[in-house]
């Protein structure tokens, strides 16, 4: 065992549906054979994960009659009891199912958003009944290819009516329980709502309870819409909202790769573990680090825990070299933000007596503008602890 192996104290977590994904795409069928989420567990807990997160149906298959549910779970808690791995996030699956095709909560018939919501309760308690602490909503259908059948406002709205019902329900019920609202563009539907992070989050502001409900951002799906995500987390983090995380890697312009994390943007890797780990300063990141990703459709099932094993091997790779670079007195200097005893008091905070002041400064604008920031230098040093030579 060498230092970049993954333990539970690393807080790894993986899906079910990830390590699970049995390489189906919507031109092949599957490649592998379906893997038992008891074997699942034994598997995670041998490649050093802390836990598994799971959808309603990816324990309890749809159809089940309650004892066969309470067999399903009795044997699932007892898998996770005996390799000591946890369940950390819970979420439910409102995408797969015929009756979602025109969205769940979002849908215009009112009798798929009470199915929706029937769904998600279940789902709840699965999740509370076996210690999550964060549920997901990622809506995957919460969208439409045509934006003539219903008002986008009447979208939002409904999306609004359903989670304060289910965070009004979630405390009725006395349930321990933060919801992370996970964002994404497009795929499945042509157009989703709520499409970025940024969006999620001021959606948040206008729910009944704010403070139940934070974000699950992912990395392929703000990569996706072309943005960057280190500053969509960035954004979450400083409002205290990142309940949780997605990783995975993806390029730009590409459907939804969800592949072995650092695989692809190394650069945007290593800074969103900078960010996440807090070693360039500010509060650290101290919730699950879940890998939303799934193995090439290339691969057998020892491909699929090398997968496990190296989105885990290089998040640490990439923190190891992340605290090597803020700990690299050179870039220190380089990045050492800048203090003026006379024109930080007047940034901060207005007043009238300030506002004359700073208008009143004498600022040699042409001086200024020459001075070179040295940036090329401090990217490049970056890139050299990167690839390991600093
Ligand atoms: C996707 C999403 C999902 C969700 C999952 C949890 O693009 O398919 O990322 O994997 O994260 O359904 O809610
Ligand atoms: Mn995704
Ligand atoms: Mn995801």
């Amino acid at each position: 065992m060498n230092s970049f192996d993954p333990t539970a104290a690393d807080r790894f977590t993986f899906g079910l549906w990830t390590v699970g994904n049995s390489g189906r795409d919507p031109f092949g069928e599957p490649v592998r054979a379906r893997i038992s989420p008891i074997e699942i567990v034994a598997k995670l807990a041998e490649c050093g994960a802390h836990g598994v997160n799971l959808h309603d149906d990816d324990l309890v298959p749809p159809g089940s009659s309650a004892a066969q549910r309470d067999a399903i779970v009795a044997a699932f808690k007892k898998a996770l009891a005996d390799h000591g791995l946890v369940v950390p996030m819970a979420t439910v699956n409102l995408f797969t199912h015929p009756i979602f095709k025109d969205g769940a909560f979002t849908a215009n018939d009112p009798t798929v958003r009470a199915f929706a919501l029937q769904k998600t309760m279940g789902a709840i308690e699965l999740g509370v009944d076996l210690g999550a602490k964060i549920f997901v909503f990622w809506g995957g259908r919460e969208g439409c290819e045509t934006d003539a059948c219903r008002d986008p406002r009447t979208a939002i709205v409904r999306m609004r009516e359903s989670l304060d019902w289910l965070c009004d329900w979630t405390r009725d019920r006395g349930f321990d329980l933060k919801f992370a609202l996970e964002a994404k563009p497009n795929e499945p539907r042509g157009d989703l709502y709520l499409p970025t992070t940024g969006h999620m989050l001021h959606f948040i502001t206008t729910l009944a309870h704010p403070e139940m409900v934070g974000v699950n951002p992912e990395v392929a799906h703000e990569t996706m819409a072309g943005l960057s995500f280190v500053h969509g987390v960035a954004q979450a983090m400083e409002a205290k909202k990142l309940f949780h995380v997605d990783l995975n890697a993806q390029r730009i312009g590409r459907f939804d790769q969800d592949l072995r994390f650092g695989s692809e943007d190394l650069r945007q890797a290593f800074l969103l573990v900078r960010l996440l780990e807090g070693t360039g300063g500010g509060v650290k990141y101290d919730g699950p680090l879940h890998f939303d990703a799934h193995a090439y459709r290339t691969e057998d099932d020892a491909g699929v825990w090398e997968f496990a094993r190296g989105c885990m091997r290089t998040y640490k790779i990439l923190a190891e070299r992340a605290r090597a670079f803020d700990a690299d007195r050179e870039v220190a200097a380089l990045i050492a933000e800048q203090r003026s005893t006379v024109i930080d008091p007047l940034l901060a905070g207005y007043s009238r007596p300030k506002a004359t002041l700073l208008r009143a400064l004498s600022i040699d604008a042409a001086a200024q503008a020459q001075r070179g920031l040295r940036y090329e230098r401090l990217d490049q040093l970056m890139i050299e602890h990167l690839l390991g030579v600093r």
